[in-house]
């Protein structure tokens, strides 16, 4: 849904959702907004569906004088305080490892829509960090630095706020850090979607939601290796053979510990067994190949796409962790001491490279 193809339901709920507002009253608010979570609006909907064009009426009433300014301030508060309340409803079902700082450039004191963006980031997986109404452009850019962003979010209401994003353009530039993109929104893009390419910035989103799909097709997932630092000696190949000849004994302990965490295996029902055994003996093939070849860069790739992919499965970071943790456990059970010592490093580097992505 958006804000343009409303559910008549929401229609309705978003009229009773200004009469509110109007009335100054929060209680009443809530009920709307409670109302359509139970006729099956999620949060998202909820935000773009009554907040978001409830917001644009109220501005349209204020600029006929039929709103006064304390009554849309006071709208605006309690659509704050809402969209507080609501924020829990955007936990994140898996993460993603891309990262976004996003905020309104300075002087712009409108942050409702920067804010909604986070949160749909959030709600993705993506690390979020919100910086709110008018950040200074070096402290913004410094923070982007230190989180290692791998996308700006730059909101802009007032049409004489647009400079700032050249500003911010140069500034990124003048820290070396030009190759991050910038995304930006609010109502000058709204009115103007191709003003990104007179402000040559890369691209901008109509609301929260297209802006979150739109990030995804744009954004590749990072590539960059920080590879633990683990030393990779050649292994023999009598350890190779060995450790062959016990994959299924190893695959068959690493399933049976997973087994016992029902937390972690219970929501895949009757399949769980197979399940497990099809990922346990992909990463066997996986660890078989790289040590072959005495190289990372393949798990690197490859714990990319599981972080990517898996989580969509039921199969969380910190699950994976686990799960590299317990097939370790296997390993040191089955495989003869001096093998097991030769292979360890590998299943060490995939272990302490998966704690990374559950850090992050
Ligand atoms: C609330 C409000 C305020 C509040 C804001 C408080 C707050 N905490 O945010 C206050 C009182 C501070 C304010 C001040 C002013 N306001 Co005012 N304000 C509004 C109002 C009514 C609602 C804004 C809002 O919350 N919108 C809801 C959000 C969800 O929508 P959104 O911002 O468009 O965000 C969505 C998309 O645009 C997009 N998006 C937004 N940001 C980003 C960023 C990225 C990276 C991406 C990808 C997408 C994206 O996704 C969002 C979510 O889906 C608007 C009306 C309107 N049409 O917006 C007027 C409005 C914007 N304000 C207006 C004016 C004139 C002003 C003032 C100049 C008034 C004055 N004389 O002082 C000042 C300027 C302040 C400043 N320096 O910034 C006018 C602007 C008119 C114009 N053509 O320029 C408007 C349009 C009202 C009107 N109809 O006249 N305002």
């Amino acid at each position: 849904m958006n804000d343009d193809q409303q559910p008549n339901n929401l229609v309705v709920l978003q009229a009773d959702y200004l009469e509110a507002l109007r009335l100054g009253s929060g209680r009443a608010a809530d009920q709307v907004v409670q109302q359509a979570l139970d006729s099956g609006a999620d949060a998202g909907d909820v935000y773009l569906d009554i907040f978001q064009p409830t917001a644009y009426e109220i501005g349209r009433l204020w600029q006929l004088n039929r709103f006064t300014v304390a009554q849309e301030h006071l709208a605006t508060a309690i659509i704050e305080r809402q969209m507080g309340e609501l924020h829990p409803l955007f936990r994140p079902r898996h993460r993603r490892p891309q990262v976004v700082v996003i905020g309104c450039v300075p002087d712009e004191q409108h942050r409702v829509g920067a804010r909604m963006v986070a949160d749909f980031f959030e709600a993705d997986g993506w690390t979020t960090y919100y910086l709110g109404a008018a950040t200074p452009i070096d402290s913004f850019v410094a923070m982007a630095r230190e989180m290692q962003a791998d996308l700006i979010g730059l909101s802009v209401q007032m049409i004489y706020h647009l400079p700032h994003i050249t500003a911010f353009a140069a500034a990124l530039g003048c820290y070396g850090l030009d190759g991050i993109p910038i995304m930006v929104g609010g109502m000058p893009f709204r009115q103007q979607p191709d003003l990104v390419h007179t402000l040559n910035v890369q691209f901008s989103s109509t609301n929260a939601r297209e802006a979150v799909q739109q990030a995804n097709q744009r954004i590749a997932v990072p590539t960059t290796t920080m590879a633990p630092d683990v030393p990779l000696l050649p292994v023999a190949s009598a350890t190779l053979d060995a450790f062959r000849a016990a994959r299924d004994q190893i695959i068959r302990l690493a399933v049976t510990h997973s087994l016992t965490h029902p937390a972690e295996v219970a929501h895949f029902g009757a399949q769980a067994t197979q399940i497990l055994t099809a990922g346990f003996e992909f990463m066997t093939r996986m660890l078989e190949t790289a040590i072959l070849l005495q190289n990372t860069t393949l798990l690197e790739e490859q714990l990319i796409w599981a972080n990517t992919r898996q989580p969509y499965d039921g199969v969380p970071p910190e699950h994976l962790l686990h799960r590299f943790q317990m097939y370790a456990a296997a390993i040191k059970d089955v495989l003869p001491a001096p093998y097991a010592a030769e292979v360890q490093p590998y299943v060490a580097w995939l272990i302490a490279r998966q704690r990374q992505f559950v850090d992050r």
